[in-house]
């Protein structure tokens, strides 16, 4: 699964992106491509089952993340270096919106002046502009088959009139509701305004908590859409992660802050993607797996391998609580909270699991 960071042209985005992959490996990044990076999800429990499973390594589920150029108003129509890149944001699952809430004199804003809500919706309207080109070729594409009487052309021309009314209207596509047909045709044309998005104020360092003016004008925007915001400040950020975990740890601590934001971060997008986590533990890794919510026993053993998907036979089940509660998997079997599910079995979040399978 895979996230995409987009918003107005510098204003911290590439500065998020390089805090948050700090610890992930980089896939692939050059000066026309986007930045690809893997993010780290970081997640307690590991630790607290490391420390009653004796292990050699601690690894967290990761994400995808990529970033792209900033955008500018025309960019649909070609302009900025943002528009080139639109179309690698076609294929994400997810929108991560960053906007500018810091003020600083040495950081320039392309239009000169600070205005959270104005540079979300310059944003917005241009991922909208560029789902209206793609709306209207898929509507003149279907217009030309269903005279021809396809069933197929004829409900995808009206649900592209749909579509295109409300683009008009400046209603994202992820504002309206479709049934599963329609979803099908929608997925096959990935509209940007049809993504799932979590907003991310980037506030000052002196506004930690978004309570300056800018980020509550933007945190009131994304409320009344129903929307998900997270307050983080990119610089800080960058800075933190660049400390060995003494001087992070001492950092935060003066801030008065629990973790970093970053973690608050990478969890939102995680969630956003909807997806969970499952564990698998022994004496080489304990490890988190993301999977979808939702997802079956053999899928999830099918993230580990497809191996293990394709010879499943069994899955042995345990929550972290029961760790918590028994201390080793060994007390957990002895006080019958040891699980044996099949095939069917619907992983829930947290479970520890051990496959059991035969290829
Ligand atoms: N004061 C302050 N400066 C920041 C913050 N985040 C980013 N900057 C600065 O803003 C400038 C632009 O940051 P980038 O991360 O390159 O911005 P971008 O959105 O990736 O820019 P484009 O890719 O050109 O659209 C840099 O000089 C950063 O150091 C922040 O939270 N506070
Ligand atoms: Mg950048």
């Amino acid at each position: 699964m895979e996230a995409g960071i987009v918003g107005l042209s510098y204003i911290g985005k590439t500065t998020l992106f390089n805090a948050l992959t700090a610890l992930g490996v980089s896939a692939e990044s050059s000066a026309s491509k986007p930045n690809i990076g893997i993010v780290q999800v970081p997640d307690p429990r590991l630790e607290l089952i490391a420390s009653f499973i004796a292990t050699k390594k601690i690894i967290p589920a990761t994400i995808q993340l990529v970033d792209v150029a900033g955008l500018v108003a025309g960019a649909s129509e070609g302009r900025g270096a943002g528009n080139r890149f639109l179309a690698h944001l076609r294929d994400v699952d997810a929108l991560v919106h960053v906007v500018r809430c810091f003020e600083d004199p040495d950081v320039p804003h392309i239009h000169g002046r600070i205005d959270p809500v104005s540079d979300v919706e310059e944003v917005e309207t241009e991922l909208m502009l560029a789902d209206l080109e793609v709306v209207e070729n898929s509507m003149k594409n279907a217009e030309r088959k269903a005279r021809t009487g396809d069933r197929e052309a004829t409900a995808r021309l009206a649900l592209m009139k749909r579509c295109e009314a409300a683009l008009s209207e400046g209603q994202p596509i992820s504002s309206l509701r479709f049934d599963d047909a329609e979803q099908r045709i929608l997925r096959s044309i990935s509209l940007l305004s049809a993504k799932p998005v979590l907003y991310v104020a980037n506030v000052g360092e002196d506004d930690l908590a978004g309570e300056s003016s800018h980020s509550r004008a933007l945190r009131m925007w994304v409320e009344q859409r129903g929307g998900v915001m997270v307050n983080v400040c990119a610089k800080l950020e960058a800075e933190l992660v660049e400390l060995d975990e003494a001087e992070r740890a001492e950092m935060l601590e003066a801030m008065g802050l629990a973790e970093p934001a970053l973690n608050v971060l990478a969890r939102g997008i995680y969630d956003l993607l909807g997806l969970q986590s499952f564990f698998t533990a022994g004496p080489k890794e304990v490890r988190a797996w993301a999977i979808p919510k939702g997802a079956t026993a053999p899928e999830a053993a099918g993230e580990i391998h497809s191996d293990l998907q394709r010879g499943f036979i069994r899955v042995e089940v345990y929550a972290v609580d029961d760790l918590k509660q028994h201390g080793s998997e060994k007390a957990i079997k002895e006080a019958g909270r040891l699980r044996v599910e099949g095939k069917n079995y619907v992983i829930q979040e947290g479970d520890v699991c051990h496959f059991l399978f035969n290829v």
